[in-house]
């Protein structure tokens, strides 16, 4: 595993973990402070080592997110790196740090009990945006990583020969669980690049990894630098493996990294709640603009509005994704009603994603049915958390916001504002400021737009379809 310029073993690995997993009791709930280092996975697999399940926090979360999430899951400790400045909104929770060089394969993590856990005891918290309130926290089973990520073994042909390159954050399921728990569950290696750039890319695929995970954002500035930068496009023709996910990848930019490497990226489907659905197999077709069958052990089905299944797989008739399989959350943390409404009666997760079946089975996602869900940059946010925190602006009298198309982040978040004092608007630097400081600084607006009212039907409710800049 590397980081940067640091790196370490399985036995190094193993003790640090260890003398983590000795600080931690069996069944509890641990914070961590998840920036893009080593620490961050010598803390996760720790807490994992101890049967305890991990909060991993974004370290960029604003005081008004952090306090949610830390008083909802009500975590025993944090687990930070040394020197991590942790911010008020951690309050008084104890602090634990990690020290990845601790017994440096010299066996400190012997004798680390590895208490035998049944497949539904939690493993992680992972928090995520729904249409209205704060985040919710996702609690997924032991069981659900394993399975899913032996599932991805058998689609790509993924072993231990694999290195992996990516740049992804490490408090969401595809940078954590796939990008980091993914390739330890293989025996294989990860590069992590700290953070993401087209030269960390070609320096790491040129230098013997195989594999590159990331979302549609990291694509396209691939697409974008690649025309001018013929060692990136070599690099990438010598990869196994592209895999993009988290969002759409638009056909264009499939089809300009496909021009200029040789290679098709391919797509997989996941959400938090459900880790991962479908991929593009890798001896399958890679069809631009399709994520794939499903995963060994998923059930997948498409369903009308009243709830009754397509059999249809005619490329055209349009459902609700909805899955079944040992890959599922158990429930949203200390939300009973919000757990019950997600499941059909029979078990079946709505996704809440709408797709076509292709003849031979590939599902191609056509939409999602929350106009209040905006995917930016891979992040899911909803419209409803932003929507209250720019109500707390002193020149917020009302607020409404959407997502609109983004040749980089796919969407990108739209305040519409009814200013307090016309005279005296807050401008997009003033609000996304203060969007960032409450929430995260991928949840800012990027643009603001001042209306004397806002559109409204009979009943009250806003008619965000009609806010489009036109
Ligand atoms: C700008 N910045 C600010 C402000 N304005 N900070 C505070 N206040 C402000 N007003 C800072 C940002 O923090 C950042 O800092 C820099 O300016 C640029 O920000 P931005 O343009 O937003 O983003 P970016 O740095 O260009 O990042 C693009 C990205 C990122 C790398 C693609 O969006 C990303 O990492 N996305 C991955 C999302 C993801 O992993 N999703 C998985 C969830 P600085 O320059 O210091 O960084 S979905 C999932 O898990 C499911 C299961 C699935 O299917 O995968
Ligand atoms: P999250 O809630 O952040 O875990 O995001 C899950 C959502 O990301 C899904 O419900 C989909 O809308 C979207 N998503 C993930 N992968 C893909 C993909 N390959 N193509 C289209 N949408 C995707």
């Amino acid at each position: 595993m590397g980081f940067g310029e640091r790196s370490l073993t399985y036995g190094g690995l193993a003790d640090a973990a260890g003398v983590v997993a000795r600080r931690i009791r069996r069944g509890d709930r641990v914070a961590v402070w998840a920036t893009p280092e080593m620490e961050t996975v010598v803390a996760v697999v720790g807490v994992l080592l101890a049967g305890a399940a991990a909060v991993p926090l974004n370290p960029r979360s604003g005081e008004k997110e952090l306090a949610h999430i830390v008083s909802d899951s009500a975590p025993s400790l944090v687990l930070a790196a040394p020197g991590a400045r942790l911010p008020p909104a951690l309050g008084d929770l104890e602090r634990v740090d990690v020290d990845a060089g601790s017994g440096a394969g010299a066996g400190a993590g012997e004798g680390v009990p590895h208490p035998e856990l049944p497949g539904d005891a939690p493993a992680l918290i992972v928090y995520t945006s729904g249409t209205t309130g704060p985040p919710k926290g996702a609690v997924l089973p032991r069981r659900a990583l394993t399975r899913t990520l032996d599932a991805l073994a058998d689609a790509w042909q993924w072993t231990e020969a694999d290195v992996l390159v990516h740049g992804l954050p490490l408090f969401h399921v595809h940078g954590l669980v796939l990008g980091v728990l993914g390739p330890l569950r293989r025996g294989g290696s990860v590069r992590h690049l700290g953070r993401f750039s087209t030269e960390g890319v070609t320096r790491a695929l040129a230098d013997g990894a195989t594999m590159l995970f990331g979302v549609p954002t990291m694509y396209h500035r691939i697409a974008e630098t690649l025309p001018g930068d013929p060692e990136l496009a070599k690099a990438l023709g010598g990869a196994r493996l592209l895999v993009s996910g988290s969002a759409a990848l638009p056909v264009h930019d499939h089809e300009r990294i496909a021009a200029a490497t040789g290679r098709r990226v391919i797509e997989r489907y996941g959400m938090t709640e459900t880790l991962m659905n479908t991929s593009v197999r890798a001896d399958g077709e890679a069809r631009a603009g399709t994520v794939g069958v499903p995963l060994p052990g998923v059930e997948l089905r498409l369903v009308e509005e009243d709830g009754s299944e397509i059999g249809a797989r005619d490329g055209e008739t349009v459902g609700e994704i909805q899955v079944r399989g040992p890959n599922l959350f158990t429930e949203y943390l200390n939300r009973p009603d919000a757990t019950a409404a997600a499941f059909t009666a029979d078990g079946w997760f709505r996704t809440g994603d709408m797709a076509v079946r292709e003849p031979d089975g590939y599902v191609r996602i056509v939409g999602r049915k929350a106009t209040d869900l905006i995917k930016s940059g891979g992040y899911k946010i909803g419209a409803g958390e932003i929507e209250n925190a720019l109500l707390e602006h002193p020149g917020v009298r009302e607020a409404a916001v959407t997502g609109e198309p983004d040749a980089d982040l796919g969407e990108r978040i739209v305040a519409w504002i009814v200013p307090a004092d016309p005279e005296n608007p807050p401008g997009v630097e003033e609000l996304a400021g203060h969007v960032a400081r409450r929430l995260a600084p991928h949840k800012r607006p990027r643009v603001v737009r001042h209306l004397a009212v806002l559109p409204r039907n009979d009943m009250g409710k806003i008619m965000k379809r009609s806010l489009t800049d036109v």
